[in-house]
């Protein structure tokens, strides 16, 4: 039975209110909660203009790049058979070895300027980079570890570059760090003993100076993105998480940090004991969508997707199904249209290039995105009925609604159904406004638009609705009787 259970139950075995207190929600409706100190400190979403930019992003690029981009997935001709990020913790993988291939690294093609403008290119808004991994290898020169580029042969900081290049074409960057770290030996997973719990101390520090000085370094950084916090260890660090979360908010105001990073005082993450969203934006859609906008709970949230079902980092071989830009752009306007950021990952190789199958995507979703970005970028949630062609985006800004096209029926009639009194004044195709629908009206507040299939769409198609309030009453039928 875990803590938070232990104390629940004695509490009502006391017939104690277990620190029952009346929290305000969002609309002021009283709600009980549990008493907590290091749960969620805010109910509903972030409204200032960073976390605004941070809404409106729509696509993002993460990149996993580090040492295990020499492993590229295998060891001694041996294929391993996880994410080969995660190859040092291969058995078949002596940690040893593997913790001296920092000194082979030398990503002698490393090309800041042309990463960006790939990035730019597929019309990524903000960028997650790894700064440091599970392993401990850091891809900036740290003060506190010899396990960092600054002791490779390439010497160099790959950090600062890449965070001068982004920005140069309007991108925004956001460090990935991973609390999780193999190499250093205090990191624990869990704390049994005294011996632990001292070694976890000393991890701690040292995991709070890895932090601010990333801060310190990179200070137009528009956030942190928090990663390897699931450890019983780290669940019981609520206080310093706290903490430390503050320090970080303080030394870059507005910086915007997820709910993978804090846990709250019974060790729970991303939502705490009363269900409320640790830090600014849901961090769990991980190669996985919400189903409908009930599932993301009114709270801002991204999508971390692999192209290959699950290769993070370089791997010499993708196995399994590669996905298509078709695929990964639906992904992409579902994101948007249940309100949330969809962030593309690619894993660079040892040298610094992007694989072919990426500069690939960077084209194809880059080509899509040049037409209908109007249909992702500031866009979200319409409440309209979803219907089976695909998925509505509504302009926050404009409220111009588009339906982005991905199923179209084998006659071309995309069905729409409207609130109530709504009208329906101009559709059209957004890449050729002078192609106007005029919709069927087939009932009360349903209409059809007609989309002419003699011309088979190879990509997404996405039209325009623009419309009004009306006091018109649509058609309307006799109900059957039943
Ligand atoms: O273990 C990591 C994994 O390598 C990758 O970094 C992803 C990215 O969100 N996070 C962890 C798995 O949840």
């Amino acid at each position: 039975m875990s803590k938070k259970e232990v104390v629940l139950v004695v509490a009502m075995l006391a017939g104690l209110n277990f620190g029952k207190v009346m929290a305000q929600t969002p609309d002021n409706t009283p709600r009980s909660s549990i008493a907590l100190e290091h749960g969620s400190h805010r109910l509903g979403k972030r409204t200032d203009p960073m976390m605004e930019k941070w809404r409106n992003y729509g696509l993002g690029q993460f990149i996993h790049w580090g040492v295990y981009s020499i492993t590229a997935g295998k060891w001694e001709g041996k294929d391993y058979p996880g994410a080969s990020s995660w190859i040092r913790s291969w058995s078949e993988m002596p940690a040893e070895d593997y913790d001296q291939l920092y000194l082979q690294f030398d990503p002698e093609r490393f090309d800041p300027q042309s990463w960006a403008k790939q990035a730019k290119a597929m019309g990524a808004k903000y960028m997650i980079i790894t700064t440091k991994h599970h392993d401990g290898f850091c891809l900036w020169p740290s003060k506190f570890t010899e396990y960092d580029i600054a002791s490779t042969p390439y010497k160099k900081d790959l950090i600062g570059p890449m965070v001068e290049a982004y920005e140069a074409e309007g991108i925004d960057v956001y460090l990935y760090f991973s609390v999780m770290d193999w190499n250093h030996p205090g990191f624990r997973t869990d704390l049994k003993t005294a011996e632990d719990r001292e070694a976890y101390e000393e991890f701690k520090t040292f995991t709070r100076n890895q932090i601010l000085e990333l801060l310190e370094r990179y200070p137009n950084t528009k956030g942190l993105w928090f990663d390897g916090t699931w450890d019983a260890a780290w669940k019981e660090q609520a206080d310093f998480a706290d903490k430390l979360e503050s320090e970080m908010r303080e030394m870059i105001p507005g910086i915007i940090i997820g709910s993978r990073f804090r846990p709250d005082d019974y060790g729970n993450r991303h939502f705490d004991s009363n269900g409320d969203l640790m830090g600014d934006y849901e961090q769990g859609w991980e190669r996985k969508l919400p189903e409908g906008i009930e599932d993301v709970k009114g709270n801002d949230w991204d999508c971390v997707m692999t192209v290959p079902e699950n290769q993070w980092g370089y791997h010499y071989d993708w196995k399994g199904h590669v996905k298509t830009s078709f695929e990964l752009v639906e992904m992409l306007v579902k994101s948007v249209s249940l309100n949330g950021n969809f962030v593309l990952n690619f894993g660079p190789d040892r040298y610094g290039e992007f694989r072919n199958e990426e500069r690939k995507l960077f084209k194809e979703i880059g080509d899509w995105m040049e037409i209908n970005q109007e249909a992702i970028y500031g866009c979200g949630y319409l409440d309209w009925e979803k219907q089976d062609w695909g998925y509505y985006t509504k302009d926050r800004e404009t409220g111009k609604i588009y339906m982005v096209v991905f199923n179209m029926p084998i006659n071309g009639a995309l069905r729409i159904k409207t609130p109530e009194k709504v009208h329906l004044d101009k559709v059209y195709e957004l890449k050729s406004p002078s192609k106007i629908f005029v919709p069927e009206e087939i009932h009360k507040d349903e209409y059809f638009v007609h989309y002419p299939v003699d011309q088979p769409g190879k990509s997404p198609i996405v039209i325009v609705i623009e419309s009004s309030k009306t006091q018109e009453e649509g058609k309307t039928y006799q109900r059957a009787k039943t």
